[in-house]
């Protein structure tokens, strides 16, 4: 099938893009690397080297992958040029992974809040509004985050996969079922933006019929895939700072270099996890399993696992001997939480869960160590704060 991969230059879109070709999908990649000029801007590099678009994908060619195509577009800002482009292309698919992603980045200042907003707001709008009006049927994959779901209120049940059904007591005393949205808990302006994206798609999808697939996808860790590994200059990005860093890539590159771990809190905050190759197989599995005509959203819980913060500080720790280092947490959040997921339209299609057990810990550690020259130290501690609250603490415990 045709595809574009909007965002496929990122951390996640990369890997899809390459795997996605490497099937024998067409794959065109539509990106207006604003996460280059963000890393720019706030002076600092991917751990690991990163080509060039062009190199990268000159490189894809030349290990023997099917050519892809590369198309400079701002989604959010270039409305005009993605009617075209989807006139012009008429794909069959289109992956949407072009967001401004962090959460801390997100809670820096009022303009990186207002930028996520209008960045990723739009974008999901721009994207759904013109395949509208270019009158195509395309299969919308789109990559949300479990955070939509919020952490903390759960109270040990199992979170369903986009839907909930409730019981609503009636006044004459009779109660009546419902399937809903499952009620959204955002904890940043940036998980914030996934909570809206998912009405946006809620509302096409009752209006005008547009088929969508909301993966809500937990923390990717691990860097390259089997593909990205066929040549240094297909390398994927290393984020580790305090802006753009996720916590376990964190620890592991933290390890590597001799930087104690940097624990928020307690430690005692549960994620779901899941690593960089089985996200890549839940997109090309999402793609290949569309909704059909007049279904409604699906939605699909993209995660394997779900770790403590603390423990995954022990087990790293364990691991290599790495000291780890309690901090004043800079986000607002709840200092525990369970999280108990349900993911099993993945296992159901095929995923084979990588797991953290699998010696993929060490493959990252390799991995940082290999480029441990490459980093600030300086630009390792979290010093986004959520509230001033977060700020004074972080200011008195420096
Ligand atoms: P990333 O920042 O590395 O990649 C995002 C890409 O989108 C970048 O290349 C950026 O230049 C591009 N982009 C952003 N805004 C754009 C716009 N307006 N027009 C065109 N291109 C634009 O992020 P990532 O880690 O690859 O994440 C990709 C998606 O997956 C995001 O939507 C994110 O919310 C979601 N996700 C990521 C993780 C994770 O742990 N990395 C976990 C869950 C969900
Ligand atoms: N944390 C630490 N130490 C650190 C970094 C983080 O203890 O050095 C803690 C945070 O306080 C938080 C947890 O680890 O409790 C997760 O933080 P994170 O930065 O790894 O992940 P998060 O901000 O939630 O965002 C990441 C991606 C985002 C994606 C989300 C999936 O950046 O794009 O949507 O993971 S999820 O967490 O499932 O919502």
């Amino acid at each position: 099938m045709k595809v574009l991969v909007l965002g496929g230059d990122g951390f996640c879109g990369w890997p899809c893009a390459v795997n996605l070709a490497n099937a024998g999908h067409e794959v065109v990649i539509v990106d207006n690397l604003s996460r280059r000029k963000i890393d720019i801007d706030l002076e600092v590099e991917s751990l690991t080297p990163i080509t060039t678009m062009g190199e990268r994908l000159r490189a894809w060619e030349q290990v023997g992958g099917k050519a892809m195509r590369f198309v400079l577009l701002d989604i959010a800002r270039e409305y005009e040029r993605l009617l075209e482009l989807l006139r012009s292309e008429r794909p069959d698919a289109v992956v949407h992974f072009a967001e401004q992603r962090a959460a801390p980045y997100s809670m820096k200042s009022s303009a990186t809040k207002r930028y996520t907003v209008d960045n990723n707001v739009n974008g999901t709008h721009n994207l759904l509004a013109a395949i509208v009006e270019s009158g195509l049927d395309v299969h919308i994959v789109h990559l949300g985050t479990m955070g939509v779901y919020g952490y903390g209120s759960h109270r040990g049940a199992t979170i369903p996969e986009g839907y909930l059904t409730v019981e609503v007591p009636q006044a004459d005393g009779s109660r009546f079922t419902e399937k809903i949205l499952h009620p959204t808990d955002p904890g940043s302006v940036y998980h914030m933006t996934k909570t809206l994206d998912q009405l946006l798609f809620y509302y096409y999808n009752k209006n005008d019929s547009i088929r969508v697939t909301d993966l809500h996808q937990g923390i990717v860790w691990g860097t390259n895939t089997e593909l990205t590994d066929r040549d240094p200059r297909l390398t994927n990005r290393f984020d580790y700072d305090g802006d753009y860093g996720t916590v376990l890539n964190r620890f592991l590159m933290q390890a590597a270099i001799g930087y104690p771990l940097t624990v928020h809190g307690t430690g005692g905050q549960t994620r779901a996890f899941i690593h960089i190759r089985d996200s890549v197989r839940c997109v090309q599995l999402a793609l290949e399993n569309p909704p059909t005509s007049g279904e409604k959203v699906k939605i699909f819980n993209q995660m394997t696992e779900s770790h403590q913060v603390g423990q995954l500080a022990r087990k790293v720790a364990d691991l290599t001997g790495a000291e780890i280092r309690f901090q004043a947490n800079p986000r607002k959040e709840a200092i525990e939480n369970d999280l108990i997921v349900d993911n099993r339209c993945f296992i159901e299609l095929g995923l084979q869960p990588t797991t953290l057990d699998d010696g993929l810990l060490a493959e990252v550690v390799d991995v940082a160590r290999r480029w441990a020259d490459r980093c600030d130290r300086s630009r390792i501690p979290c010093l986004s704060a959520w509230t001033t609250r977060q700020a004074e603490a972080l200011r008195t415990h420096a």
